[in-house]
């Protein structure tokens, strides 16, 4: 199965017809129209929409990364669970619905059983969108910044994101992982999981809307180009790896200076400790408290890296 779904996306053959689709498994006319023939389709996550990001600022990002998606000569594939079911291509009104309805379900990947059995909405995150683009035959995904391993050793917090990498074999283009994050423990487990960590035309890991770590991170490799990275992940899954991260730095020009969002961060955790926020809320919450104390100056940065990252997705699934 994983040779096959792999010819997706090496040749444009149309080995891998849209009835190989899962009945269980909804896809727009569009999305499908496109896999058909093997043509390049880019899968956009909806956690981001729907907690990671404010009103309006979410649906913005939103449709300005489908249009980048475009631009960059792919189809768009947004994915959530609507009323329980698994869906790839959310169209113009079902994106604005997930956009402005409060209390949508943040589904990891072992949320997705019970969105489905509990017939909810639920929005993706990395892992749980990886694991329905490879279920659609979605090789590429773009997406703002991983999560990983939290800082601190209390409470305790690895994100789903680093294994479903080590299991499904998805391309994720990213800004690297979010700066809220012990980054240094993330990288280690990324590679005890086998998952090859790129850096576009850097060899510093992008650590999400800040740019520079100091001292920097090393990525696994470095790419020049779409083309390089395209090859690269067809290497990897074709000598039985899975997900690779195909990480780009955010935009220089809107990110953050590392020394004020320290401050930003120390506050922020301190407010979820006070809070007792834990498990899923926690990444949503640190990322609104920033938000604010930045004068969301971080919302810019956010939303300027997850574009961009849907443009460099396009370019390559089409490369
Ligand atoms: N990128 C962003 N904003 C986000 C996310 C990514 O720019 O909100 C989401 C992704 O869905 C990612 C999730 O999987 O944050 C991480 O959540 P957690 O730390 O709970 O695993
Ligand atoms: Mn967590």
């Amino acid at each position: 199965v994983s040779m096959r779904t792999c010819d997706v996306f090496t040749e444009r053959s149309g080995v891998k017809a849209a009835n190989a689709i899962p009945g269980w498994l909804t896809v727009s006319e569009e999305v499908r129209a496109a896999l058909g023939p093997g043509r390049p389709v880019v899968a956009l996550e909806s956690t981001l929409i729907a907690h990671g990001l404010p009103w309006p600022t979410n649906l913005e990002t939103a449709r300005e990364s489908e249009d980048a998606v475009r631009a960059g000569g792919a189809v768009p594939a947004t994915i959530a669970v609507l009323n329980g079911v698994p869906t790839v291509g959310l169209s113009g009104p079902q994106l604005e619905t997930l956009a402005q309805t409060p209390g949508v379900r943040k589904a990891s990947r072992r949320d997705l059983g019970a969105a489905v059995a509990l017939r909810q909405a639920a929005a993706t995150t990395v892992s749980a969108t990886m694991a329905l683009a490879h279920a659609a035959g979605v090789r590429v995904f773009a997406t703002g910044g991983l999560g990983g391993a939290h800082r601190g050793d209390e409470p305790f917090d690895i994100s789903a994101d680093l294994a479903e990498l080590a299991r499904t074999p998805v391309l994720v283009v990213c800004a690297g992982a979010k700066s809220l994050l012990h980054l240094p423990r993330t990288l280690e487990l990324l590679e005890t999981l086998g998952v090859p960590v790129v850096g576009y035309r850097t060899d510093a890991f992008p650590t999400f809307y800040v740019r520079d770590h100091a001292p920097p991170l090393p990525v696994s490799a470095r790419v020049e180009s779409p083309s390089e990275a395209a090859e690269l992940f067809r290497a990897h899954v074709r000598m039985g790896g899975a997900g690779v991260v195909l990480a780009q730095p955010c935009p220089a020009d809107v990110a953050v200076p590392p020394r004020e969002f320290m401050e930003w961060l120390g506050e922020a955790e301190k407010a979820a400790r006070v809070l007792g926020i834990s498990g899923a809320e926690v990444t949503p919450f640190l990322l609104a408290q920033i938000a604010e104390w930045s004068g969301g100056r971080t919302l810019t940065a956010n939303r300027a890296l997850i574009v961009a990252n849907a443009r460099l997705a396009a370019e390559v699934a089409a490369g």
